[in-house]
């Protein structure tokens, strides 16, 4: 008899958690490798909460930041193996594999995160690049502008040779033609690379001062404008396919203000990041000459000629893309 009524019970039991996890809609996993106070999170939990409104509750999003499901270099694979079934990447963590959208990442004088974040979706979306073939892509987004946040003052370009910066991507390239030693690396494992004294600074845009507290070490900034870091969100394919017709399209219908929304956040929180350096740390700033921007660009050019070539050997059409890219650019600075 006891038996009997332990057996109803947890029929009973279970088929109530069953029912009410069909009536929660389906839990999408969302990693992101930085911690939760950045930018990339920032947008995850922005995310996370439009499509909870906007889908009825159909979908609920369980966001891990902090490298907690995934970490910066694991993402990709992760995703594609559906570990999570969401995830962030930051493109120039993986060289050679987006040979196309790491367009983005040139040093091609982006000045808005804004503009940077919906050219590169534009340019993803026309031109669909097989390179994201194996995934869904959510939306897509730049940091800002990259800047040397450093120990030592960086007060003119010369002062850059031999400095350690913490770097990823194409900005590797320019801090190498500049005589600064690049070490590359993700933004999440920069606070230990400091500590050790690995590096002596880092170039990446100016919301880390404070989201990862750097305006406390690194007292000296130099504004730089170096290209921006491109970022993906991206999702497993075979998870998407088993996503409602109307839950597809509550995605779909994001990406391109997702990526506007990131942008437009990340102009304005720069500048909050740099005013709150200033006013915590009295952290200095200092600019270069016009001569000196112009020796950055005279010294990177080389860089976009051996992205045409990568671009080339893996297919694409080199010139056109570029060409587009820029024209978006423009038509969005306007
Ligand atoms: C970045 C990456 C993670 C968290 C905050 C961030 N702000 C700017 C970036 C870009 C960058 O340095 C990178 O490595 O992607």
């Amino acid at each position: 008899m006891k038996k009997l009524m332990t057996v109803i019970v947890w029929t009973m039991t279970t088929t109530a958690l069953l029912v009410s996890a069909a009536l929660a809609g389906t839990t999408l996993t969302y990693a992101n490798f930085p911690p939760a106070q950045t930018f990339p999170c920032v947008q995850m939990e922005h995310w996370k909460a439009e499509v909870e409104k906007r889908t009825e509750g159909k979908i609920s999003v369980q966001t891990f930041p902090g490298s907690t499901l995934l970490g910066p270099k694991n993402m990709l694979r992760g995703v594609q193996t559906g570990q999570a079934d969401i995830g962030c990447i930051s493109l120039p963590y993986y060289p050679g594999v987006f040979p196309a959208m790491s367009a983005v990442n040139l040093p091609v004088a982006f000045t808005s995160t804004e503009v940077a974040s919906l050219t590169m979706w534009d340019l993803f979306t026309k031109y669909q690049p097989s390179e994201f073939d194996d995934v869904k892509v959510l939306t897509m987004f730049t940091s800002a502008p990259s800047q040397v946040m450093s120990k030592i003052a960086i007060k003119q370009l010369s002062d850059l040779k031999g400095v350690e910066l913490r770097a990823s991507g194409s900005i590797l390239k320019i801090l190498g033609g500049l005589d600064a030693q690049g070490v590359g690396m993700p933004m999440s494992q920069t606070p230990e690379a400091l500590q050790k004294g690995v590096v002596k600074g880092l170039v990446s845009s100016f919301d880390v001062l404070k989201d990862m507290n750097f305006a406390e070490t690194c007292r000296f900034e130099t504004i730089t404008n170096l290209p921006v870091y491109p970022f993906a969100i991206i999702m497993n394919k075979a998870r998407w396919e088993t996503l409602p017709t109307d839950v597809k399209k509550v995605l779909d219908d994001m990406g391109r203000e997702q990526a506007q929304w990131t942008g437009h956040y990340l102009d304005n929180y720069t500048n909050e990041a740099l005013a709150w350096g200033k006013q915590k740390y009295q952290v200095e700033v200092f600019t270069l000459t016009d001569a000196e921007h112009d020796e950055i660009k005279t010294k990177s050019a080389g860089l976009v000629e051996s992205w045409k070539t990568a671009a080339a050997k893996a297919g694409l059409d080199a010139e056109t893309i570029l060409a587009d890219m820029l024209a978006m650019k423009a038509k969005h600075e306007a």
